[in-house]
């Protein structure tokens, strides 16, 4: 009997007792209309699916989720938020609900947000335990909400409970396990700001994070990821922050950091076991990261980590936004946990010379809690760098710009055009998108600057318009409108914000996104792709969004049509991320796009003012106004007075 489990073992399983944690209940936690948000239960689906059919669950053991007690919550959070979690779900909380979710940074709440809050902290503690105890040599739980922004007291970019501290804490707590040492390795895009804080002063774990940092401007946009953030008391030298300069970086990049920094640290901490922050976002694909680690790079990064801890690991699933990316890269990890095959795949040859520079200041401030940081990198290994990156990226804006402008000044100015299709992520990453939208046709709507056809034609060709100082990037494609008409809607224009870097002192044009009978606003269509659309959304919501995959891809067109109005996350900095669906014309969706509701909300209590627009700006609607031959010189400034003077 026994005899026949093991020979069934060796072939429907794997040598290696590897722990896969999937479970359909927290997909119950979601937006609460259903609008589309990146973290959305079709991730963990999309991973579960994809392992499931390369049959990687089956070589598994297949674990099932459970809800964390309160008491190891309560090992890294405060009361009033464990509470606050336990409670939201339930009935007496539905009207306040979604204020309460309005008030905290990227967070949204439901009916499913408390029971899936608890299971994701219980699934990774269970995992982790299994691994401790040694009847799992190493587990993937496959979990969301993610959590490792979530502070003390604080759900925040979209994490409720911090999963990997709780299970943290929790192995650190039964001491029987034997656990001493744990090494967090937080290799999603973002920096994982709650794990940090949960073990700043604590000597018994090492929190490794490597992040886009941007010098603060990335989300979560303060200085906790910096490279200065080293821990404190008897946690000094036990927090490892290694912040990215830009968006880009790939393989090359992560494994110049882990071999020689995280390898070398891991050596000589010598952790009893490590719990890995397992976001995809910095994926290859990936709509909100703009890095660029392939399948193999997330393999190579899991393999030299299975040298420690007698390959106790444990990952817990993060970020990570692009279905095929995240679901690519899980099966990479799983494979080498499972370790049934030699990693292949090549990388591109250099890392960045910031990425260097950034691996000399890391090791340089670490250098006195880590004998092995002490060398300096051989100058050999350091001019072998790639070459200076271009951006292709954006450019400038017109009525809008992102807030910071701090992000706008890495920019290096190029125009799209100049990039070939083919080249690889560092520079334009999969651009396989802009063909599947160049042969689809929307009306792009406008009520601003863009009216006026020479304006509008800036992004399209790209270049300077007369009298702006700004250069814009462009489309891609520079086919000019295959037609252009005018419609009135019944929807209010107004003017708010005091000044723009464009147009200096004034408000720009905001189409209010629902419609009133009593309104009526002039537009310009313009028969463009939907490929030249997403060059205009882009150009009109500035940020470091790369473009890599569409801001507004067919699933996006589905989805405006059925519900009216479309938020775009990554571009939420923007002005105008907001996009309004208006209708057909002849069998074409008219699209526009203009500030959100919340925004509304901020003009009409005055918290962003509404204000007349500059005596340029008005004029650049009048003459689109006047030469688009919808109304007289007098009639389109009394139309612009009005909208500019009515209160919302
Ligand atoms: N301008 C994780 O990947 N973005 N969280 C907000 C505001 C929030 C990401 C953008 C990104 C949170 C787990
Ligand atoms: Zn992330």
């Amino acid at each position: 009997m026994e005899a026949v489990e093991t020979a069934s073992r060796s072939t429907s399983r794997s040598l290696r007792r590897v722990g896969i944690l999937y479970d359909e209940r927290m997909c119950r936690h979601h937006t609460p209309d259903d609008e589309p948000h990146p973290e959305n239960p079709n991730r963990i689906r999309a991973i579960w699916n994809k392992l499931q059919s390369a049959g990687i669950s089956q070589r598994c053991e297949v674990l099932s989720a459970k809800e964390a007690e309160d008491k190891y919550i309560l090992s890294v959070h405060g009361k009033s938020h464990v509470d606050l979690i336990r409670n939201i779900s339930s009935q007496q909380y539905n009207s306040r609900r979604n204020r309460i979710a309005s008030k905290l940074n990227s967070i949204y709440l439901n009916e499913g947000s408390s029971e899936a809050a608890y299971l994701a902290a219980g699934s990774v503690i269970e995992v982790a335990k299994r691994v401790a105890k040694g009847e799992l040599d190493s587990a993937f739980a496959i979990v969301r909400p993610p959590g490792h922004h979530a502070e003390h007291d604080e759900a925040m970019g979209f994490c409720l409970f911090n999963n990997v501290a709780i299970a943290t804490n929790f192995l650190l707590n039964e001491k029987e396990l034997g656990i001493n040492k744990i090494l967090i390795v937080d290799w999603d895009v973002h920096h994982g700001n709650g794990t940090q804080k949960t073990f700043w002063k604590d000597p018994r774990v090492l929190f490794f994070s490597v992040h886009r940092h941007e010098f603060g401007s990335f989300y979560p946009s303060n200085d906790d990821g910096d490279y200065t953030m080293i821990g404190e008391g008897p946690g000094a030298g036990y927090n490892i922050n290694v912040p990215w300069e830009n968006g880009r970086c790939g393989d090359a990049d992560y494994l110049a950091v882990w071999d020689h920094i995280l390898i070398p640290v891991a050596k000589q901490f010598n952790p009893d076991m490590i719990l890995i922050s397992a976001g995809f976002d910095a994926a290859v694909g990936d709509p909100l990261g703009g890095c660029c680690v392939t399948p193999y790079g997330y393999a190579m990064l899991l393999r030299k980590l299975m040298d420690f801890a007698r390959g106790k690991i444990v990952l817990a699933l993060e970020g990570g936004y692009n279905l095929a990316s995240i679901s690519n890269s899980a099966l990479a990890c799983m494979e080498v946990l499972l370790d049934e095959k030699i990693v292949t795949g090549s990388t591109e040859a250099y890392p960045f010379e910031s990425t260097w520079r950034v691996i000399q200041v890391v090791r340089q401030e670490l250098k006195a809690f880590w004998s092995v940081l002490a060398d300096e990198v051989p100058t050999k290994l350091i001019s072998q760098k790639a070459p200076i990156p271009v951006k292709k990226i954006l450019i400038s804006s017109c009525d809008s710009e992102a807030e910071d402008v701090e992000e706008l000044l890495q920019e290096v100015i190029r125009p799209l055009s100049t990039l070939r299709v083919d080249e690889d992520c560092r520079e334009s990453a999969s651009v396989s998108w802009r063909s599947d939208l160049s042969n689809i046709d929307i009306w792009y709507a406008t009520f601003g600057s863009n009216m006026w056809k020479p304006r509008f034609l800036f992004y399209i060709e790209g270049g300077q318009v007369d009298g702006m100082q700004k250069l814009c990037s462009g489309s891609m494609d520079k086919r000019p409108p295959k037609e252009i008409l005018w419609k009135i809607f019944p929807h209010r224009l107004f003017f708010g914000r005091e000044s723009t870097r464009t147009w200096g002192l004034g408000g720009v044009a905001f189409l209010h996104p629902e419609s009133k009978n009593e309104d009526i606003v002039h537009m310009c269509l313009y028969r463009i792709t939907l490929e030249q659309f997403n060059d205009v959304l882009h150009q009109e919501n500035i940020s470091s969004y790369d473009m890599s995959s569409p801001l507004f891809d067919l699933t996006s067109l589905d989805c405006v049509k059925e519900k009216g109005s479309i938020n775009l996350e990554a571009v939420k900095k923007g002005w105008y991320h907001n996009v309004v669906y208006l209708g057909m014309e002849r069998d074409i969706p008219i699209l526009t796009m203009t500030c959100d509701l919340s925004d509304i909300e901020n003009f009409k209590s005055g918290k962003v003012p509404l204000h007349a627009p500059s005596e340029d700006y008005a004029n650049t609607l009048v003459k689109g106004l006047v030469e688009g031959g919808q109304l007289s010189e007098e009639e389109a400034v009394s139309y612009i007075k009005e909208a500019a003077t009515k209160p919302l």
